[in-house]
């Protein structure tokens, strides 16, 4: 029998088999990765703004392969936030949370038993950042009736600073798709 199995391509993100040499990985970033030999383990390393972050996914993929997965933080490479072996699709892993405190988070990866290779995979990261909560925004004048012919301005002020405003004129809720009001005074 012919061992046709050809070795793995060493990943760009070697050498990365302690926490101290994790690189960034960014939220909503895929990283092509693979464990060209035995033993070899990833890391990586991803930091939660002062927002914090919600729906937090941390999760291997790929053709083939049986991954285990580590998260630790925030701040250290030590403080375990969850272990996973096989919650994401086949044998890869899958972290999920529904919110992270701000910090510095530490992802180990490795071949579920750390005893054979994965020709390639890939590790994703992506969270949410939350929107904080703003004060109602103010309309002066009020609601009114004004003649038609020469419509007041209407200033909108919001007590919370750097709050942006979106508003519409046919009574439908505003998004964040909707116009930006500019006509901020100090
Ligand atoms: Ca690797
Ligand atoms: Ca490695
Ligand atoms: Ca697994």
């Amino acid at each position: 029998m012919v061992d046709a199995t050809v070795a793995p391509v060493v990943d760009s993100y070697e050498a990365d088999d302690t926490a101290l040499a994790a690189g960034a990985i960014a939220n909503g970033e895929t990283q092509n990765r693979s464990i060209h030999a035995v033993g070899n383990v990833d890391w990586a390393t991803f930091t939660v703004g002062a927002d914090g972050a919600t729906d937090v996914r941390v999760e291997t993929n790929g053709p083939s392969g049986d991954t285990e997965m580590w998260l630790y933080g925030p701040g250290d490479s030590t403080t375990l936030v969850e272990y996973d072996d096989d919650d994401g699709t086949g044998n890869f892993s899958l972290i999920a949370r529904s919110s992270l405190a701000p910090g510095d988070y530490y992802i180990r990866i490795q071949d579920y038993g750390n005893n054979s290779l994965i020709a390639a995979y890939t590790l994703q990261v992506s969270w949410t950042v939350p929107l904080l909560p703003v004060a109602a925004p103010n309309f002066a004048p009020g609601p009114g009736t004004y003649p038609f012919a020469s419509p007041p301005a209407v200033i909108i002020t919001t007590a919370t600073p750097l709050a942006a405003i979106y508003y519409t004129t046919d009574g439908s809720e505003p998004t964040s798709s909707s116009t930006l009001y500019t006509e901020r005074s100090a």
